[in-house]
């Protein structure tokens, strides 16, 4: 018997502003931390994308077609505040409003990011999560879109906090690529929890009647063996990649063995402690009271090892399977068991690990009232066929076996009591991928770059039977 969804499960598509937009140097917007990082690597351009700056109407178009229901789609904060605070640019803040307009038209809920990676450059060089001043035009940008978009009735304040400073600081993957500065990575992180606090208190003093959350990169970890060592690398790659902010921003407070194993890697890397005081962690505290739901964006799940070399790390940008390595002095190596299958990217392809978070949210942060799946799905090495017509079909079963396993972890989880209200694809149409351009394919729908036509993939047919029936098959 194949396992079902709940009838009001909601089915949605995910996007970032800076992957599907486009049009950066249009109407006025400012510059944003990767303009210059992008120029400079030589790789690849934000810019087309996938145009969405001008096809939103399209893409909500096929997307009602498809049984998508809610959308994530997230404000670039750059188009409102160009330079990140003062000066307010008017085209910009138009463009959110026709947005907004066009989904309601289609019948989709948006649910808004606020910060989803794309730092203003003044901001960002005045030292990104790591300033005061970043923190407080945050902040202030916040409370403006609280007040400009009463249309929009479910926030999220940043996208994965955790997975943006590891990549800034630790594995150097995000400007400004600095490697192996565990204290910057976890004050960053610290910095993020707080400014998020402030956002959700703020928002539920405005009593606007609305929902707010945050969405985390959540990997599940596992013990390469049952050895001792091995689960304390495991126990501390935890730590430092899901447990501090799954603390700070669920139970508001950081529990001490948490602390324990982030002293531990810092102190192995001849780093100080990241800072926090007593008033902040009230805040802290204050939020996640008020918090209406978290967001889980799951891909993979790792395995580590115990490790005391120095740290290595490559990152496998262009699909060439095999090539990424992971080892991390005063943490441990990352090392999957033979028979975990993985994309081209080395993501390890393990449903049960979705099921595994979505019940440890449940079992140990029972504070959070709705958890929803906020991006999962692979990336994929797709072409057009040379003679494709307007008909043409994407053919895409390596997607559709993917979202089969992990809907029905999904649907495990909730049957063993997880609250989970929604899942949203990532990715609603192809899009541009931070660190791997063009070639790493999510969508539903496939985005030809060069004409920017879009052609249906075969999985978006059973994300619509899925959304129709809840029926897994
Ligand atoms: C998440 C980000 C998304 C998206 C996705 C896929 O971490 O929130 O913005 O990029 O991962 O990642 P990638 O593009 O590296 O394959």
């Amino acid at each position: 018997m194949s396992k079902t969804l709940p009838k009001d499960f909601l089915m949605g598509g995910a996007s970032a502003a800076y992957q599907v937009e486009g049009a950066t140097k249009e109407d006025g917007k400012g510059r944003v931390l990767w303009d210059d990082f992008l120029e400079k690597q030589g790789r690849f351009s934000p810019d087309p994308a996938a145009d969405f700056y001008h096809r939103y109407d399209e893409d909500l178009t096929l997307a009602q077609e498809y049984g998508v229901q809610v959308i994530r789609v997230s404000i670039a904060w750059s188009r409102i505040f160009p330079d990140g605070a003062g000066k307010i640019e008017p085209r910009g803040v138009a463009y959110y409003h026709k947005l907004f307009a066009s989904c309601e038209k289609h019948n989709i809920v948006p649910y808004v990011t606020l910060h989803h990676f794309d730092t203003p450059e003044r901001l960002h060089e005045a030292g990104d999560w790591l300033s005061q001043e970043m923190l407080d035009d945050f902040l202030a940008y916040a409370k403006y879109c609280f007040k400009e978009f009463p249309e929009v009735t479910h926030w999220i304040t940043i996208n994965e906090p955790t997975s943006m400073a590891i990549q800034q600081y630790t594995s150097g993957t995000f400007p400004p690529a600095e490697k192996g500065r565990f204290d910057k990575t976890f004050q960053a992180e610290h910095n993020q929890i707080l400014v998020h606090a402030r956002i959700v208190n703020a928002y539920k003093d405005m009593n606007l009647g609305g929902e707010i959350g945050i969405v985390h990169a959540l990997q599940t970890v596992y013990p390469y063996s049952d050895s001792k060592e091995d689960k304390h690398a495991a126990a501390l790659q935890d730590a430092f990649e899901n447990r501090l902010y799954l603390d700070g921003t669920l139970a508001g407070k950081y529990h001490q063995e948490t602390l324990d194993l982030v002293k531990e890697i810092l102190d192995a890397n001849d780093q100080p402690m990241f800072k926090y005081s007593d008033s902040e962690m009230k805040e802290i505290s204050a939020a996640a009271h008020k918090l209406d739901f978290v967001g889980v964006n799951n891909y993979f799940s790792k395995w580590l090892r115990a490790y005391d070399g120095a740290s290595e790390t490559v990152h496998n940008g262009t699909g060439a399977k095999g090539t990424s390595v992971s080892r991390i002095h005063g943490i441990g190596e990352e090392k999957k068991p033979d028979d975990v299958e993985t994309t081209d990217w080395d993501w390890p392809i393990y449903p049960k690990g979705m099921h595994d978070i979505l019940m440890r949210i449940h079992d140990e942060y029972p504070l959070v009232p709705a958890t929803y799946v906020t991006e999962n799905g692979i990336g994929l090495k797709e072409e057009l066929p040379e003679n494709a017509t307007d008909e043409t079909i994407i053919d895409d079963p390596k997607r559709i076996d993917y979202l089969k396993k992990y809907f029905g972890a999904i649907a495990d989880a909730i049957s063993d009591g997880a609250n989970v209200k929604g899942y949203f694809i990532w990715s609603l149409q192809d899009q541009f991928s931070w660190t791997n351009g063009y070639s790493k394919r999510y969508g539903l729908f496939f985005v030809d770059f060069p004409t920017q036509k879009r052609y249906v993939k075969k999985s978006a047919f059973w994300f619509k039977k899925l959304s129709e029936t809840h029926e897994i098959e």
